[in-house]
């Protein structure tokens, strides 16, 4: 995430940034601003926060705004002590966001820097058949070493991904994707102060091992968004009272019933651009399925607040899927047998799965190289116990307009946090059925 000390160095600069670097996420705001500028165009938008990721600049040539994408094998890390070879476009995955306005016409080049063909479809965007990038079927494949340029006007807005249809199985599991927003030309009546944006996805990458399987239908150890696992996932970060936006795509082989705490949100939008108020939903959990992609708009209520796929499993790291059930199960005689083999091994999970945290920080259970526990992070109250898909949204009353810096953990009002009356289990007079 951004510091504050990268923010205020980043928004005093009145250049335009021309580079292609991953590090340059809030680059955009400046890069939005000053290309409005020289065109003359005043912003209706606010620019979009990819989490844990980057806007890709583009240059402006007669009327048409040029991206160039590369698809090309990176070094990723989930979290610390999680690095894969995966792939993916100029140096991350996801790619970055692609970000433009509807009725731009847009040109995006594509240099393959694979070993195998691939292309690119648009997905959920309207263009002609052979903009399409669907390999055999609307253009030959892009070789490695060739550059495609796509080149179409874009006639709607929306939340909207890109990825591969080519060995599509293959480079969507190891990490080919990204997004596509556009927004409204005539802006939003309804404005929006904070507009984030992430993919989730899921991957399996085996404990020990360093490059993610494709062939894997469901059985997948790491659940992430923008690629990367709580605690590496940013905070969604806003001011008490702002109207905030989180725009969620998926291209992973499951769907994610993402539920927020302290808010009702209203479902807004998706691919199909957002949609007319009397369609908005209240919900606190809203499915997005694979392949869709959907729009949450809240108001920020102080606080700190999960946000999560509520698929258990998927708030998990690496863990088997085959082992005995424990819970229940008195292994003191057994743990004696296996410590004169295994010296360090502890029983676990009679009483549940909670303590396995504490047990992987004290050094037992270690897992294999290159592997994450399964459950991890800390609060300000002690272990979270939660992996995956999992981050938080980060609301205070003080925080300045655009700043998206990390505020730290909630200092919640005195007498507004759940405490300790008793440590006695027979406390109170509580009604149970016999
Ligand atoms: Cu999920």
């Amino acid at each position: 995430m951004t510091t504050r000390r990268e923010f205020l160095t980043i928004a005093g600069t009145s250049t335009l940034a021309a580079s292609v670097s991953p590090k340059s996420t809030a680059d955009t705001l400046v890069t939005s601003a000053a290309l409005a500028k020289t065109n003359k165009q005043p912003i209706t938008h606010k620019p979009v926060r990819t989490l844990n990721g980057w806007t890709l600049p583009y240059t402006m040539n007669n009327g048409v705004k040029e991206f160039h994408l590369v698809a090309e094998e990176v070094e990723h890390e989930f979290a610390p002590g999680s690095v894969a070879k995966c792939w993916g476009y100029n140096g991350s995955t996801p790619g970055p966001t692609l970000e433009a306005v509807e009725g731009d016409r847009v040109r995006i080049y594509v240099t393959n820097h694979l070993k195998e063909h691939t292309t690119i479809h648009w997905h959920g965007l309207l263009l002609p058949s052979g903009m399409d990038g669907v390999g055999g079927l609307t253009q030959p494949q892009i070789a490695p070493d060739e550059t495609f340029v796509y080149e179409f006007t874009l006639k709607q807005h929306g939340t909207h991904m890109y990825h591969p249809h080519a060995d599509e199985m293959v480079q969507m599991a190891v990490g080919m994707m990204g997004m596509f927003i556009i927004h409204p030309r005539h802006g939003e009546k309804t404005p929006i102060d904070r507009d984030y944006c992430f993919i989730t996805h899921n991957w399996a990458l085996h404990p020990g091992t360093y490059r993610p399987d494709p062939s894997i239908l469901q059985d997948f150890d790491l659940w992430t968004f923008n690629s990367k696992v709580f605690p590496a996932i940013d905070s969604v970060v806003a001011r008490s009272g702002e109207r905030v936006r989180v725009r969620i795509g998926n291209l992973s082989m499951w769907n994610h019933p993402i539920h927020m705490h302290g808010v009702q949100f209203w479902v807004t939008g998706s691919d199909g651009g957002r949609w007319p108020k009397s369609a908005w939903r209240t919900e606190t959990t809203e499915i997005v399925g694979v392949g869709q992609t959907r729009d949450i708009e809240f108001i920020a209520e102080p606080g700190d607040w999960a946000f999560h796929c509520h698929m258990a499993h998927h708030t998990m790291n690496a863990m088997g899927h085959e082992i005995p059930n424990t819970l229940g199960v008195d292994q003191t005689l057994l743990d004696k047998e296996i410590q004169q083999v295994l010296p360090d091994f502890m029983p676990m999970g009679r009483y549940g799965m909670a303590e396995h945290q504490d047990h992987v920080e004290m050094g037992h259970h270690r897992g294999p190289e290159n592997t994450l526990a399964m459950m991890t992070g800390k609060g300000p109250y002690g272990n979270i116990e939660m992996g995956g898909m999992f981050t938080t949204v980060k609301v205070r009353d003080d925080l300045v307009q655009n700043d998206f810096s990390d505020p730290g953990w909630y200092a919640a009002p005195e007498d507004s946090v759940a405490k300790r009356v008793s440590s006695n289990p027979d406390f109170g007079t509580p009604v149970r059925l016999k």
